[in-house]
């Protein structure tokens, strides 16, 4: 197996993931920056043309961040970080959709339009991208909520869903794009998830 990445939010939620199961496999850089995602060659391997790919070692790929953790859960079931049966994994995946499509896209929406990083490929919007900053502290109340009532995000077991939670939140804070309030909980979560030896894998 490879890993196609760069030094991103979505390559970091695999790392962090693959680190969690002691999964390693050989790496492959791409210069997300000079547009190499973009080139035919990368878009043969994943059309939708963003990072991370996993290449498998039949000549297939997989793209999407979640579909490569879940890929990684079926070859590597240990520690489970889908959730066991069907109420846990339905709840874990709840809040990792939660994270992912209210709180991680407004950050992204944020970055992307407000700094234009990516304007040789699509055309930012500033408006947009201040109303993304604006919005994204107001989504971090609901996972503040939850997180008074649990010890991680979806429920007592660590899961995919912190995993998506801390890395959006990381890459906030490194883009300083979006004015993030102190709330109590995701404050006393985020220090003891950061006690995990997979948060600083790269
Ligand atoms: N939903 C995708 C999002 C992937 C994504 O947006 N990747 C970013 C880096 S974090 C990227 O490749 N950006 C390059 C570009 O937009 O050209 C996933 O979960 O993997």
């Amino acid at each position: 197996m490879k890993l196609h990445e760069s030094p991103s939010p979505n390559a970091r939620r695999v790392h962090i993931f693959m680190a969690e199961k002691h999964i390693e496999c050989e790496r492959v850089s791409v210069d997300i920056r000079g547009g190499e995602n973009i080139s035919k060659p990368f878009l043969s391997k994943n059309p939708g043309g963003r990072v991370p790919v996993l290449e498998l070692d039949d000549g297939g790929y997989l793209s999407e961040s979640i579909a490569i953790c879940r890929y990684f859960e079926g070859i590597e079931p240990e520690p489970n970080l889908f959730g066991a049966g069907a109420l846990e994994s339905a709840q874990i995946e709840m809040w990792q959709r939660r994270v992912e499509l209210s709180f991680m896209a407004e950050v992204a929406g944020a970055f992307r339009n407000l700094t234009g990083f990516f304007k040789d490929r699509e055309t930012p919007v500033k408006q947009w991208g201040q109303v993304c900053a604006e919005e994204a502290p107001k989504r971090l109340e609901m996972f503040d909520q939850q997180l008074a009532n649990t010890t991680y995000l979806a429920g007592e077991r660590f899961s995919v869903a912190d995993i998506t939670l801390v890395v959006a939140l990381d890459f906030a804070k490194q883009v300083k794009v979006v004015e993030l309030p102190q709330l109590p909980h995701i404050s006393r979560w985020y220090s003891q998830v950061n006690e995990r030896p997979s948060m600083t894998a790269t």
